[in-house]
């Protein structure tokens, strides 16, 4: 090979290499990242198996998306943050679409609202909602019935960023 082929062919294969990274770095759909404020660290992620490996909460309950009494399970959003030993005051959550939402840590309770990754004993894809849903027993409480629980139930939630 001459000189100037094997520069086009390594010209080509940096092109490949960097399309690759580019691609390893886009949105990864199926963990939940952890960010803390603006600070500079590689965040934690977790996968649904994660998830699964923590103290799981069910409830049914019909919703303002759900034709029909929905199952739900996942975890406690408060226990992310606990297993996370992440402290701070609000927790801004950001889905897939870029909406964006905060919680009050103080408003986090011990079984609400859940980070569901199942629905009906099932995984949800992106276009059911998911890997991730922030959900309420809305059906338990007339406080979850509000738009404030409304607008804090992200789905296709991709990360957690908290606050200080
Ligand atoms: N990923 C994602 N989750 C979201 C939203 C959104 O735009 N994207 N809107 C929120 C708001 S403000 C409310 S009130 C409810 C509204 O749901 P609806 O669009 O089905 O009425 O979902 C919440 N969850
Ligand atoms: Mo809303």
């Amino acid at each position: 090979m001459s000189v100037s082929n094997r520069i086009k062919t390594l010209v080509i294969l940096l092109a490949g290499l960097s399309v690759h990274l580019t691609s390893a770095s886009a949105t990864d759909v199926s963990h939940l990242q952890i960010t803390v404020g603006s600070v500079e660290r590689v965040p934690q992620t977790l996968s649904i198996s994660d998830i699964d490996a923590m103290p799981q909460v069910q409830f049914t309950t019909s919703t303002i998306w759900t034709d029909e009494p929905t199952t739900f399970s996942g975890v406690p959003l408060k226990s992310v943050l606990e297993a996370a030993g992440i402290d701070g005051k609000n927790v801004e959550m950001v889905a897939l679409n870029d909406y964006s939402v905060s919680i009050p840590v103080t408003e986090l309770e011990e079984n609400a609202p859940i980070i569901a990754t199942r629905m009906n004993g099932q995984t949800m894809s992106v276009r059911d909602k998911g890997p991730f849903w922030v959900v309420y027993p809305y059906d338990d409480e007339a406080k979850y019935q509000t738009e404030t629980a409304y607008s804090r139930s992200i789905w296709q939630l991709n990360r957690l960023n908290i606050i200080e």
